[in-house]
């Protein structure tokens, strides 16, 4: 069996058109089914849906052999525990700093609300810059607003969020899309088979770019 984790919505989305490209599909409809196990076409391939930011972990501890995660969620995880063999070019964004429109540098340690907590450090520590890190889960562009940080970092589409609540889009941290993940004893285990989707993955991948 292989099994390929996948979060409901954006990534879901933009990955079944590519997984259809290796005649695998859903035999049920994961947006609407309750089921977090759905087999597919193919008989020996299931998808397993989870959250975003759990897929890293069902890879790397191979309770998945594959998996597909923005790049964002890959940079938070961190670690070697995973190979990250194609850039599938969908769920694409930037990760960014953000503040409130006009507002002046703060002037002691910046105070930065954020998911992100493991890339904010990183990204402050090497512009040498102290910061405290507010850990958030959601909703982060309200904590300026309410004098709870700062700046955020969040992924950024069209920033209309940012905008709607008087923020702006300041500093780039990452060019983000969503990347394949590789469980690496599968990638031993079961190589002729990954290494074949894998390269059926990036034809319809480019396929996509080209028409
Ligand atoms: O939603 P949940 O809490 O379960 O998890 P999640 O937000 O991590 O998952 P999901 O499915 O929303 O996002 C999955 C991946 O899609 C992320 O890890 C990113 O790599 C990628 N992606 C691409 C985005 C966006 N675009 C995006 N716009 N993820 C989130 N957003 C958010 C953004 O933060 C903002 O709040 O969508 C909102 C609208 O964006 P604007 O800029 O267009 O207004
Ligand atoms: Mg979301």
């Amino acid at each position: 069996m292989l099994t390929i984790a996948l979060s409901k919505g954006r990534i879901l989305d933009d990955t079944l058109p590519l997984l259809a490209a290796a005649g695998i599909e859903p035999t049920e409809n994961p947006e609407k089914s309750r089921k977090l196990i759905i087999p597919t076409t193919q008989d020996d391939v299931q998808l397993l849906i989870v959250r975003a930011t759990d897929v890293p972990t069902y890879v790397e501890h191979g309770a998945a052999d594959l998996g597909v995660a923005g790049k964002d969620v890959l940079m938070e995880y961190g670690g070697q525990g995973l190979y990250e063999p194609l850039d599938l070019q969908i769920a694409n964004c930037k990760l960014m700093t953000a503040g409130k429109v006009g507002a002046p540098e703060p002037k002691g340690r910046l105070r930065v609300a954020t998911k992100f907590v493991n890339v904010a450090k990183r990204y402050y520590a090497e512009q040498g810059r102290q910061v405290d890190v507010i850990k958030l889960y959601g909703s982060m562009e309200l904590a300026p607003l309410v004098g709870l940080a700062d700046k955020i970092i969040d992924v950024v589409d069209t920033g209309n969020t940012l905008r709607a609540n008087g923020l702006e889009p300041q500093e780039l941290i990452a060019h983000i899309s969503s990347r394949l993940i590789v469980n690496k004893a599968s990638m031993k285990m079961q190589h002729g088979r990954i290494q074949a989707l894998i390269e059926t993955l990036r034809g319809a991948v480019e396929a996509r770019h080209q028409s």
